[in-house]
C-alpha cells in the first residue's frame, strides 16, 4: 500500500476549514492507504504559544482526528515532538535549503507581516519541519486543504536537490504527492468570504470549531457576512460569501452541488440561515459525542500515542539514518 502523512496543529480549536479541507479527506481515503497522522506540535511554537495549554492541546487534536473517524486499522495517530527524527531531519534539511526558497512561501510572507519584529526563525523554517514530517514516512500522498499546496512543492525540491547532490545512484528521499479535493480545499471565513477561516483570526465569529456548542454555532451563522441579494447561487466571484456559504451547507449535508444549487436558488437568507445552522450542528453532534466519550478516559487516548509513536519511530529512523549516510555521517556505534 502506498503512505499518507499529515498532520494539524494543536494552536487552538480545529475549525470547519480544517476538518473539510483535511481531516474528513483523510477519513475518506484511509482504507486505501498506509496512514500516519501526526499533531504537529512542533510547528504550534513557530507563534507565539501558551505553554500552559500546548500539552492540552495536543490531546484534543489527537481525540478529535479519532472523533472524526480517524480508524486505528488503516491509520497510526502520533505526536510530532515525541519522534525526535522529526527535529534532526529538519536540521539536516535546513542546511541542504537555499534561504530564498523559504523567503518566498506566501504563508510566511503573510505571517511575517502580522508579527513585524517578532518574528522568528521557525517560522521561516517552518516548511523545511514540514518537508521532513513527510519525508521521514516516505510518503506518497499528502492530503491537505489548498493553503499548503506551495510547501509541498517545497518539499519536492528539497527532495530534488537532496537525491541529486547526495543520492544520485539510489534515491533516498520519496517524492510526495499533494492530495488536495475540489470542494472545500479553501473554506471561507464568515466574516469576510475573501479570506481563509483560519485559527489564527482575532474574530471568533470568523470561524466554526468542531467542538462550538448548538448555540455558538447558531449565533455565528446568525451573524455571519452575507450580501443582499434573494437566491442564492454558486460560484458568483461578486459574492464570494454566498459561494463559501452554499459550500459548507453541500459538504456538511452531504448533498450534490446541483441539489443544493436548485433547492436555494430562490433563497433568501431567512430562509437559509436556519437550514445551515441545523445541518452544522446536526454534522458536528457524532463527532462531539464521540469526542466526549474519548476524553473521558484518557488512557485510551495514552496507549493510541503511545502505539503510534512506536510505530512512526520505527520508520522515521529508518529514513533518518539513511539520509545521514547519504551525508557522510559516521553512525553511533
Ligand atoms: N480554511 C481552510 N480551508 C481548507 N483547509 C484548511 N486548512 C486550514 N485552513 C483551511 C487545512 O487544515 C490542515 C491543518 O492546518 P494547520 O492547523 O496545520 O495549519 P494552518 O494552515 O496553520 O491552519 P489555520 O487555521 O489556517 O491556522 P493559521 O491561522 O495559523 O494559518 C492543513 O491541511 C490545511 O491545509
Amino acid at each position: 500500500k502506498q503512505r499518507v502523512l499529515s498532520g494539524v496543529q494543536p494552536t487552538g480549536n480545529l475549525h470547519l476549514g480544517n476538518y473539510l479541507g483535511a481531516i474528513r479527506n483523510w477519513v475518506e481515503i484511509q482504507d486505501q492507504y498506509d496512514n500516519f497522522f501526526c499533531v504537529v506540535d512542533l510547528h504550534a511554537i513557530t507563534v507565539p504559544h501558551n505553554p500552559a495549554s500546548l500539552a492540552a492541546d495536543t490531546y484534543t487534536i489527537a481525540a478529535l482526528y479519532l472523533a472524526c473517524g480517524i480508524d486505528l486499522n488503516h491509520s497510526s495517530i502520533f505526536v510530532q515532538s515525541h519522534v525526535s527524527a522529526h527535529s534532526e531531519l529538519a536540521w539536516l534539511l535546513n542546511c541542504i535549503t537555499p534561504l530564498n526558497w523559504l523567503q518566498d512561501m506566501i504563508q510566511f510572507k503573510e505571517k511575517a507581516v502580522k508579527q513585524g519584529e517578532n518574528v522568528s526563525t521557525g517560522l521561516l523554517i517552518y516548511p523545511v519541519l514540514m518537508a521532513a514530517d513527510i519525508l521521514l514516512y516516505q510518503a506518497d500522498k499528502v492530503p491537505v486543504g489548498e493553503d499548503q499546496k506551495q510547501h509541498i512543492e517545497l518539499t519536492r525540491d528539497i527532495v530534488n536537490r537532496f537525491n541529486h547532490q547526495f543520492a544520485k545512484d539510489q534515491p533516498v528521499l520519496k517524492l510526495p504527492d499533494p492530495l488536495i479535493r475540489k470542494d472545500g480545499a479553501r473554506v471561507m471565513s464568515l466574516t469576510d468570504g475573501t479570506r481563509k477561516m483560519s485559527k489564527s483570526d482575532p474574530s471568533e465569529l470568523s470561524r466554526i470549531n468542531v467542538l462550538d456548542p448548538p448555540e455558538q454555532i447558531a449565533n455565528k451563522i446568525k451573524r455571519c457576512k452575507t450580501d443582499p441579494v434573494r437566491g442564492l447561487t454558486f460560484d458568483d466571484p461578486e459574492r464570494p460569501e454566498c459561494n463559501n456559504l452554499l459550500t459548507l451547507y453541500m459538504l456538511l449535508s452531504g448533498q450534490t452541488k446541483e441539489v443544493v444549487a436548485a433547492e436555494c436558488q430562490d433563497m433568501g437568507w431567512g430562509q437559509f440561515k436556519p437550514l445551515l445552522t441545523e445541518t452544522t450542528i446536526n454534522a458536528l453532534k457524532p463527532i462531539q459525542e464521540k469526542y466526549q466519550a474519548i476524553m473521558d478516559d484518557k488512557s485510551y487516548l495514552e496507549s493510541v500515542l503511545r502505539d503510534g509513536r512506536e510505530k512512526a519511530q520505527a520508520i522515521a529512523n529508518q529514513t533518518l539514518t539513511q539520509v545521514k549516510l547519504a551525508l557522510g555521517y559516521s553512525l553511533p556505534l
